[in-house]
């Protein structure tokens, strides 16, 4: 019998439902408003309620009804998402999309890997400021006043004026005056960074590029230290046959000084453009720290010895990978860098 009650009920009844599937939707459609549904035969019996109740019983039937309408339409609108969903992700055939990976500077595998083979030999890392005063990059590294170095037309100032001027690093050997001022000795200290100089841009040359030097002192340390230790180095960057020679040479701060070379390992002594015919390819400079340079760094060089090299990445990662062009690595060509995506 028609009553308040019956028809909150099959209201609340209907809030409950939950997606199904085609079939039992329209199960539900003739169970509620078929032409024997539940709410068809209420809309029956509705003939006789009496005059007084049929407004109130009226409204509460219709909105029962749409309510039933509503929420069939809704489970098959739902049903149709689901469907749909299904078609678009599971076609298992697709090759998956490719993932574009960004890769690994060149100048950034490089400083890397001289930094662990010189970890491996018992070397830490330090690092310093970019902007320096003149007697950290100058000074004390036995430049005289007058040296071609100090010139505006070779180093980038920051404040010219004074009596120790401030300066773009033109070499990271200004760190390892830092480490000598501050650390107890020995010292085994490589220091990778940036360096500046006030060169014209080429093929060759950038006013930007980074370095590794190192620095080892201690009692009794020799040039055959030296030798022994950039062998050993050679040898783990550019493999184990690789040999090594030494031309005297000059720099402010060492004495003596030395640049080294290496077999070329593309053509082994044959003669190719990348060695110009020579069979060897200069890697760095070096030498024994020149005695006032530890006097200035205040060590005593009548107690302690050391030596010093330094090289620069760029050329490093040249030789490695034949890099023609200094240029490369600066532009950040998506094209060039895309050639180191495999190296790990
Ligand atoms: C080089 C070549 C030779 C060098 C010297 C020093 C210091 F601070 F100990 F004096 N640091 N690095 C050095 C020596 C650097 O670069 C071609």
């Amino acid at each position: 019998m028609i009553s308040n009650e019956k028809i909150q009920e099959m209201m609340s009844a209907l809030g409950e439902l939950k997606a199904a599937k085609e079939q039992e939707i329209e199960e539900l459609r003739v169970k509620w408003l078929g032409k024997k549904g539940e709410i068809t035969q209420l809309f029956e019996e509705f003939r006789g309620v009496s005059p007084e109740q049929k407004k109130e019983f009226g409204q509460k039937l219709n909105a029962l009804k749409n309510a039933a309408q509503a929420k069939i339409e809704e489970m098959k609108a739902a049903l149709n998402d689901i469907a749909d969903a299904g078609k678009a992700s599971f076609d298992l055939t697709k090759p998956g999309d490719r993932m574009d990976l960004g890769a690994r500077h060149p100048i950034s595998i490089t400083r890397e890997e001289i930094i662990s083979i010189f970890k491996k030999f018992g070397y830490s890392v330090a690092e310093g400021p970019e902007i320096e005063d003149d007697w950290h990059v100058f000074g004390a590294l036995n430049f005289p006043p007058e040296h071609p170095a100090r010139d505006m037309q070779d180093t980038f100032f920051v404040h010219p004026q004074g009596d120790n001027p401030i300066l773009l690093r033109t070499h990271t050997s200004s760190v390892q005056v830092r480490t000598m001022e501050s650390s107890n000795l020995p010292i085994r200290v490589i220091c990778p960074g940036r360096v500046f100089r006030n060169e014209a841009i080429s093929a060759r040359a950038h006013c930007i590029f980074h370095q590794v030097e190192g620095l080892y002192i201690d009692k009794n340390v020799s040039f055959a230290d030296l030798k022994q230790a950039i062998l050993l180095f050679a040898r783990e960057m550019f493999g184990p046959d690789t040999q090594i020679r030494m031309r005297p040479s000059y720099f402010p701060f060492t004495e003596p000084s030395a640049e080294v070379d290496v077999s070329c390992n593309i053509c082994h002594g044959k003669g190719c453009n990348i060695c110009k015919g020579t069979g060897w390819l200069e890697i760095l400079g070096c030498g024994m720290v020149d005695p006032n340079v530890l006097r200035a760094s205040g060590i005593d060089p009548e107690i302690y010895s050391g030596f010093a090299f330094g090289m620069g990445i760029e050329r490093i990662a040249m030789l490695k990978w034949q890099v023609k062009d200094l240029r490369h690595y600066f532009e950040n060509d998506i094209r060039f860098l895309k050639e180191f995506e495999t190296v790990i």
